[in-house]
């Protein structure tokens, strides 16, 4: 059976879901998107997605022809539509049609496309055995030259860097500010867990306001584990005790070592499996219904 995508108001066989060749999405790479999961005919952390959608609309001053609770609607009819329990839906919103030259004012109103379909960001054994991870060489644009929070259709800079992991013989790579600070993962966001205390770097460090990130910093205040958002280098992956990434396609998945150095003793630590698990309790136990 093939694919049913929702695109601009209509459920469209895969094959007749296209985009203008003058869409500014794919120009300039001008709009924003969202990779949302479910589970068990329920949509995890449905209304914060469709509202971070809404605010990198904003930011990049694009107005949506749809309400939020629309959005949502049309989220929930896509993954029914697709006969699906499990999987991630991803949510493009772009530019529109518009002519050649960058002024986003000439297009002539934003398109939005669903797909619902499944994702595996990493082979299965890392969950259990950990990931290894190299630092990548391209740097995260500061939040002068693209706020880190907008979750934009310009993912060159990340897809560079992945670049970079892949040919290191890495699956992951972490990418440093201009300072050197570490920001983030190509696309998930990294947390470290040191003297029983789980940091992660701010937002402002060059970090994506990851959905799963907050979940993991709730997670936090239930388990009685101190969080704490603050600028980390290299040094402070290198003498960690535990680390791990979060993401909505990724979920929660341990490191074991950043460029050949191991971190802990190798092993995903006791304190991961604690998130870990809680992670996957609420995953299965919340969200919007699809029924
Ligand atoms: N950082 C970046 C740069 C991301 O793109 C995350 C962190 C995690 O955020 P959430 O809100 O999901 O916890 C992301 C997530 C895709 C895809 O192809 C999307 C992401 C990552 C990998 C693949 O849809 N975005």
């Amino acid at each position: 059976m093939s694919m049913k995508i929702w695109l601009d108001g209509e459920l469209v066989d895969e094959n007749e879901a296209k985009i203008s060749v003058f869409d500014h999405g794919l120009l300039y790479g001008d709009g924003v998107f969202e990779g949302i999961r479910f589970y068990k005919r329920r949509v995890f952390r449905l209304e914060e997605h469709v509202r971070r959608l809404f605010d990198s609309a904003r930011a990049i001053v694009m107005k949506m022809p749809w309400s939020e609770e629309e959005v949502c609607r049309h989220v929930v009819e896509t993954i029914r539509a697709n006969g699906l329990d499990d999987g991630y839906v991803r949510l493009v919103v772009t530019r529109g049609t518009g002519g050649l030259g960058l002024n986003p004012f000439l297009c002539e109103r934003p398109s939005m496309f669903i797909i619902a379909s499944t994702i595996t960001l990493y082979p299965k054994e890392h969950y259990e055995n950990g990931l290894a991870l190299i630092t990548c060489a391209t740097r995260r644009p500061t939040p002068g030259a693209l706020m880190p929070q907008v979750k934009s259709l310009n993912y060159l800079n990340n897809v560079m860097a992945k670049v970079e992991a892949i040919q290191a013989g890495a699956l992951e790579g972490i990418m440093l500010n201009e300072q050197g600070y570490v920001a983030e993962c190509t696309g998930d966001n990294i947390f470290v867990i040191r003297d029983g205390e789980l940091l992660t770097p701010p937002v402002a460090a060059g970090a994506l306001d990851g959905i799963t990130r907050n979940v993991i910093l709730e997670l936090g205040e239930k388990l009685g584990v101190p969080c704490r958002e603050v600028t980390l280098s290299r040094y402070d992956l290198f003498t960690a005790d535990e680390c791990f990434l979060t993401g909505t396609a990724a979920e929660v998945i341990p490191v074991v070592s950043l460029d050949q150095r191991q971190i802990g003793d190798g092993k995903p630590g006791a304190v991961t499996r604690r998130f870990l698990d809680a992670f996957h309790e609420l995953t299965g136990s919340t969200g919007t219904s699809i029924d």
